[in-house]
């Protein structure tokens, strides 16, 4: 075993015990009440699920393994030269749930670097798909197609023990992030470049290759890799690492499960907002001019979409009440970088706007920023202007938290999930209980 795996073979045997010890003395114990309103709310709030990976606080946002995203960037290790972190680093983390040190970032590396060509068959998917196409479907079908080379699938057919089941999804799970960066910049080589793929660099990192192969230089090596961390992991509820959690919990393989949650994150609600941005900011552009907005002009675009029944890309959350600290990072390295980005600009003005038409409108439970109302911008101002393809970069950065999550699933031999649905009629009947229980009573 290699030393990742070795480790996380120890922290699964730490850890199987205290699961076990949960189901077999605690299983009645209460955590939540399902009411009408969570069931026909989309279970919006509900507590059941469990993930130790992360954590999302209302108030603070999201924690990965207890660290929230500005303790991460200061205390992971970085390529010499970057002000960014590895992402090898994250997954590191997020797997064993340890700071890994230089020497075992080094090591996660050469993981992710010897697993990183990609078959000859999925250049010839990608070639194959009809012009227009997007690239979130054409990504999903990629990895899709991957699927015939899952260990996991091989070894349940030949008989394995369930208490093994973690170890193939290990392996499916590293043999498909590590290719990740390649299927992602060939897609964009493909739609929107000439069509010619460049050569990924054994020497390089996650974020460095992923730069490279996108043709575009530094310092889009550090916007690589901040994409992909902020982006690695938002607990279990939210769309994408749902989907992947239930597809998996199936038995049904990495590629089966990744293909999947990327299926449910390119919603306009969900991962798609990060496009929904960028068009928006386009339309704003165009209605200026280029000329930068008056304050009344901004509030009245921003008051415009709202009146048209549209929602605006980028602001609100499910589950965040305060501005997301990914917006947070993301703005900070703006200020930094591209300060005097005219996109980046609207971006700024909106920052201070949109919260308070919100407020004003009275409907979203959080007037605030999320992780989307930014990154766009920043991939716009590295040449990345084909906003198309932004929610494939939150693809590959999603992939790395919820590919952890399957593993741990697997370790802790999460069941199948499968919840009880009611009829509306069966909800009226409890209300007509509950009420001849009230009248009874009083
Ligand atoms: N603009 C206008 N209206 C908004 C709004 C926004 N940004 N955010 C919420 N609302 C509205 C909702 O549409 C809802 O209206 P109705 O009562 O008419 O249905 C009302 O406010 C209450 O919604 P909520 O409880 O505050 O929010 P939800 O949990 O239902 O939805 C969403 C959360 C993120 C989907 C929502 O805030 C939204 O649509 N935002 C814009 C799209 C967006 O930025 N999505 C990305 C979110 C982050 C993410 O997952 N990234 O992947």
């Amino acid at each position: 075993m290699t030393g990742l795996k070795e480790k996380l073979y120890q922290k699964i045997q730490e850890w199987r015990p205290r699961t076990q010890r949960l189901l077999d003395n605690y299983s009645d114990v209460v955590i939540d009440e399902v009411t009408i309103g969570k069931v026909l709310g989309g279970m919006r709030g509900l507590k059941s699920l469990v993930t130790d990976i992360s954590y999302l606080d209302p108030e603070e946002g999201i924690r990965y393994r207890g660290h929230t995203l500005p303790e991460l960037f200061k205390e992971l290790p970085r390529p010499k030269g970057s002000e960014i972190p590895y992402v090898e680093g994250v997954f590191y983390l997020l797997l064993t749930g340890d700071i890994p040190t230089e020497a075992e970032v080094a090591d996660t590396l050469d993981e992710f670097r010897k697993r990183r060509i990609l078959p000859r068959y999925v250049y010839e998917v990608i070639d194959a798909f009809p012009c227009c196409s997007h690239p979130m479907a054409i990504f999903s079908t990629a990895i899709l197609t991957m699927h015939r080379e899952s260990f996991f699938t091989r070894k349940y057919q030949a008989g394995m023990n369930k208490l093994d089941y973690w170890d193939p999804t290990y392996e499916d799970a590293l043999n498909l992030l590590a290719k990740l960066p390649e299927i992602g910049s060939y897609i964009y080589a493909k739609l929107y470049r000439d069509g010619k793929r460049i050569q990924s660099d054994p020497n390089l990192d996650f974020g460095s290759n992923f730069a490279r192969m996108m043709g575009i230089r530094k310092p889009y090596d550090d916007v690589s890799r901040m994409h992909f961390i902020i982006h690695a992991d938002h607990e279990s509820g939210n769309v994408s690492a749902h989907t992947g959690h239930l597809v998996a919990s199936s038995l049904s393989d990495i590629y089966l499960a990744i293909s999947a949650m990327i299926n449910g994150l390119a919603g306009p609600l969900h991962g798609l907002a990060n496009q929904e941005v960028l068009r928006w900011l386009q339309e704003l552009d165009a209605r200026m001019d280029g000329k930068m907005p008056k304050e009344d002009e901004l509030r009245q675009f921003v008051w415009d979409t709202l009146n048209a029944g549209q929602v605006i890309p980028g602001f609100g959350h499910a589950v965040l009440r305060k501005t997301d600290p990914r917006y947070l990072i993301q703005r900070e390295f703006s200020l930094k970088h591209l300060a005097d980005d005219h996109l980046f600009k609207y971006v700024d003005m909106l920052y201070r706007i949109v919260p308070d038409v919100l407020k004003e409108q009275g409907k979203a439970k959080n007037p605030w920023p999320n992780v989307d109302a930014q990154s766009g911008v920043i991939q716009w101002h590295y040449g990345v202007d084909k906003y198309d393809f932004y929610t494939v970069l939150f693809g590959i950065g999603r992939s790395i938290g919820i590919c952890a999550n399957i593993i741990w699933d697997r370790a802790l031999l999460y069941p199948l999930e499968r919840p009880k649905s009611l009829t509306t009629e069966m909800l009226e009947k409890k209300v007509e209980e509950q009420q001849s229980r009230l009248k009874t009573a009083s």
